[in-house]
């Protein structure tokens, strides 16, 4: 049964639960709900890197840090397509378009964007896309584009949050999940651990994403990749074992998004990935970089499928409407 109201209460007795029981569970949920033989494979670009005005901590294209990442402009379509090219034949089925803005404006570089989601979309890919905040209308024009997806994270809980944003509030990201959802677009959204946070904030972000009208249809779980520069730079690194937690406890609450094991693959064993696949993940992000950050080839990664027995999960593969 497909669940909104779970309590804060039932969440932290999931979370908490003795992990190999925890992950039998949650692998049970998974094979009910989902085709354990499948992964669905995305990739990411990002199509506008740095200079962004928002002081996010765990970000290395905040332009206020002083890291060391390429910086340029919106990418030329003609790139962009020729990557989400190698992608596709590579055996991605989501193209994933990144741009270091706080929010879309109307303006001539969203047309631009608009381009690129159509040119993409024609290639038969599900085309998602990370801009920051937007309105109805933005959102809209993206769907009428062609977007399949649209990707914002809550990233912490409410209570953490303004540990590590100032520039916006949490309920303004609500309002561009809700605008997105409103357009008719698949809803991804997820949140990082690892920024600080303690486990009753985590639990706190799984509420509200379980909570949501509709569950998100995919979940990104990231772990923060920390970046020399960004003032999250000397925390410890997020623990294998509170990804699997993480995943396993998003997979009960929300049985049929698709749950992604999104950054920090990098630092991971085939192992470690094969426990979290078995926890529920059933996404990644597979090229060489995230947006700015490394993360396994589109090699390595074959070779992981092969060994598991993985297949790609085909696009626009039916997911109940408003089902979750
Ligand atoms: N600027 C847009 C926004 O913030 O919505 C889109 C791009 S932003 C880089 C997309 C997401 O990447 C963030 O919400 C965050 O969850 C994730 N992210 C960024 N830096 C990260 C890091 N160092 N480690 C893990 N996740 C990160
Ligand atoms: C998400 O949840 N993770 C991806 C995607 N959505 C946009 C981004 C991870 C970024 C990691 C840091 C970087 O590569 O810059
Ligand atoms: Fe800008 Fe997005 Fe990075 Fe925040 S996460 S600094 S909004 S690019």
């Amino acid at each position: 049964m497909i669940r909104h109201d779970w309590t804060l209460e039932e969440i932290k007795a999931i979370y908490n639960t003795p992990l190999l029981e925890l992950v039998y569970r949650a692998a049970s949920i998974h094979r009910e709900y989902q085709d354990t033989a499948e992964v669905q494979v995305c990739t990411l670009l990002s199509i506008k890197t740095g200079g962004c005005p928002e002081d996010c901590a765990y970000c290395p294209q905040a332009a206020r840090y002083n890291t060391d990442i390429n910086v340029h402009g919106l990418l030329k379509k003609e790139d962009v397509m020729s990557y989400a090219q190698k992608a596709k034949e590579a055996g991605s089925t989501r193209f994933c378009m990144g741009a270091a803005w706080r929010e879309v404006r109307d303006n001539r570089d969203f047309d631009r964007v608009l381009d690129m989601v159509k040119g993409v979309n024609e290639l038969g890919m599900e085309v998602c896309c990370t801009l920051g905040m937007l309105n109805e209308e933005q959102a809209k024009k993206l769907a009428d584009a062609g977007l399949f997806a649209y990707n914002h994270n809550l990233d912490t809980s409410r209570d953490h949050y303004e540990e590590i944003i100032t520039t916006r509030t949490y309920d303004d990201r609500l309002q561009t999940l809700e605008n997105v959802r409103k357009a008719g677009v698949s809803v991804c959204c997820g949140g990082i651990i690892g920024l600080g946070e303690s486990h009753e904030d985590r639990i706190a972000m799984l509420w509200t994403l379980s909570s949501l009208p509709s569950h998100p249809d995919s979940v990104p779980i990231n772990a923060l990749t920390r970046v020399k520069g960004t003032p999250l730079e000397h925390l410890p690194k997020v623990e294998f074992w509170d990804m699997v937690r993480m995943i396993a406890t998003t997979r009960i609450l929300m049985p049929k998004a698709m749950v992604r094991l999104s950054a920090g693959r990098a630092e991971m064993s085939m192992s470690d990935q094969a426990l979290c696949f078995m926890a529920g993940a059933n996404s990644i992000f597979t090229g060489e970089k995230l947006l700015t950050t490394g993360n396994p080839s589109f090699e390595e990664d074959h070779m992981m499928f092969e060994l598991l027995g993985l297949k790609p999960r085909e696009a626009f593969k039916e997911q109940e409407a408003g089902c979750c």
